[in-house]
């Protein structure tokens, strides 16, 4: 066996993903369950889409799950993305007398569970992960964003001055959770020129769950001429609260900016 067929296959087969990512629909920064959702949503649709994560696993804060515990907690109303994935759900809660008193349709989920499983069916969709990647800045044209600027984490994480290089996309998505680091980066570099009530972004809230589910939904849109902002980013973006260990809001918020980034696409 001659070792360097191994290096030669895995490095031609990235380079090959890697060139043909260069230019896509969709760049989406961020590998939580928001942004994969999103990817897949539009993956499904035909949709060239690139996921850059800077971490080495994929999921954000999702394997976590609550405090440490690994599971997370689903509405009924995003019941149907489990299905659609087919991952499993447990009726919570579990004590009928509980559950004859709750006014909540809940859902336990094995945290590790769903995120694998959505990010094998992304993947098998056609999206390309690319991990150990970070989005530093994004590429620019008079009052448009027009791709993301990249860089290797390992770059970044040991402060070494190394240029990076840039990807073209038909619209650029912020799923960089709780520090929304792409609209912060467009605020800082653009100015007060995003599509909230400050032009900036407003900053995340202490939680109430109910209402961070209720407004995740309405803040995920675009807020500036090809940026779109889904998740946990969506409510720091539009100064809403955070809501604890329940993910509906999280899918439900990427398969919204999947259906928000086709009409812009059209
Ligand atoms: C590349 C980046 C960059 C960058 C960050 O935090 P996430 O899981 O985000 P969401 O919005 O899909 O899900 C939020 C959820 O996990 C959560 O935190 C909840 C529900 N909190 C409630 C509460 O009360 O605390 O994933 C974001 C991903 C992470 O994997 C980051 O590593 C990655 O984005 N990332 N990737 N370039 N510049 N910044």
């Amino acid at each position: 066996m001659d070792e360097t067929l191994i290096s030669r296959a895995i490095t031609e087969s990235f380079t090959k993903d890697f060139i043909n990512a260069f230019n896509v629909d969709v760049a989406i920064a961020g590998a939580g369950p928001s942004g994969l959702v999103c990817a897949y949503y539009l993956a499904k649709q035909d949709y060239k889409v690139a996921v850059f994560e800077r971490h080495l696993r994929v999921g954000g804060g999702m394997p976590g799950g609550g405090m440490m515990f690994n599971r997370i907690v689903v509405q009924e109303k995003a019941k149907p993305i489990l299905k659609e994935f087919g991952i499993s759900a447990k009726n919570y809660p579990f004590s009928p007398s509980l559950r004859r008193t709750s006014k909540e349709k809940l859902y336990v989920v094995d945290a590790l569970e769903a995120i694998s499983t959505i990010c094998s069916k992304t993947i098998k969709e056609g999206v390309k992960i690319f991990n150990l990647m970070g989005v530093e800045d994004v590429v620019i044209r008079p009052n448009r964003i027009t791709g993301v600027v990249l860089n290797w984490s390992a770059v970044a994480w040991s402060k070494l001055h190394v240029d990076p290089m840039a990807v073209k996309a038909k619209v650029v998505v912020d799923a960089t959770g709780h520090d929304s680091e792409l609209s912060r980066i467009v605020e800082k570099k653009v100015g007060q020129e995003l599509i909230t009530d400050t032009g900036g972004v407003m900053g995340e809230k202490s939680m109430w769950a109910e209402v961070g589910e209720k407004k995740i939904l309405e803040n995920t849109k675009e807020i500036y001429p090809g940026l779109i902002v889904c998740g946990m980013a969506a409510n720091a973006v539009f100064g809403s609260p955070r809501m604890g260990a329940i993910f509906g809001g999280m899918f439900l918020s990427g398969k919204k900016a999947a259906e928000v980034i086709k009409r812009i696409i059209k």
